[in-house]
């Protein structure tokens, strides 16, 4: 009796887990998004921006919302660290890819890398968000002129593929990466003061449960 009440139980206040890497260029500010949403959600605070520097790995932490949570992988994003994101992609059951919109000099390399990531067909089917930070600065793109900017990016990219007769990739491909461009979700952040920091894990955290029906009911 006593075992099955204790199932009963732990069936009952079990929570589900689903694991959200966070990627994109150093510098983009990924720790301090990481580190702000702990802060919004665990009575333990995250660390100051003062105490963050580069990643050289990874950095993890978790929140719980009702009977979920969102564990976090913060994944170093120098050139030679950006080797390992792969690894991380059969198990996840989120991205966020983290711009940073003030930078306008590494838009391109910035680019270059999200469609490296939108393409990898080990994450096809999980939700995407691009979050344009840095929203605090005056300096920065909102985030229409950043889907525009990575919309002109492609379109340049596809033309002188054409050009160079390069090839990239089939008409199926195109029109797959064409459909995912155009579903994609964009929000602004400031991982520094915290704006839409809620807004962008609520989308997190509804679209991992979508997902999560999805696939129970494809199966
Ligand atoms: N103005 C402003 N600066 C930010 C914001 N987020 C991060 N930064 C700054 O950007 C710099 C890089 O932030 P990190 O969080 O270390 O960037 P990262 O993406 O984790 O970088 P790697 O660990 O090297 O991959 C730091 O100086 C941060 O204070 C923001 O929302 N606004
Ligand atoms: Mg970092």
């Amino acid at each position: 009796m006593y075992h099955l009440l204790k199932g009963l139980h732990e069936h009952l206040t079990r929570k589900e887990e689903f694991s959200v890497i966070i990627i994109g260029l150093d510098g983009a500010g990924k720790t301090t998004l990481l580190e702000k949403i702990k802060t919004t959600y665990n009575a333990i605070p995250g660390l100051s921006p003062d105490k963050i520097g580069p990643t050289v790995g990874q950095n993890t932490g978790s929140i719980t919302l009702s009977s979920t949570i969102l564990q976090f992988w913060d994944l170093g994003g120098q050139r030679g660290i950006r080797t390992i994101w792969h690894r991380y992609y059969g198990d996840c059951h989120a991205v966020v890819y983290v711009i940073d919109a003030e930078d306008r000099e590494r838009l391109g390399e910035g680019w270059e890398v999200f469609d490296g990531v939108l393409s990898n067909p080990q994450i096809l089917g999980v939700p995407l968000l691009l979050l344009a930070n840095k929203q605090d600065s005056p300096q920065s793109l909102s985030v229409d002129e950043i889907r525009h900017d990575y919309e002109d990016w492609y379109q340049r990219k596809l033309e002188s593929a054409r050009r160079i007769r390069y090839g990239d990739g089939s008409n199926n491909e195109i029109a797959m990466r064409r459909e995912r461009i155009a579903s994609l979700d964009v929000m602004g952040v400031s991982a520094l003061e915290g704006t839409g920091v809620r807004a962008a894990v609520d989308w997190l955290f509804i679209r991992v449960q979508n997902s999560r029906r999805d696939t129970k009911g494809n199966s």
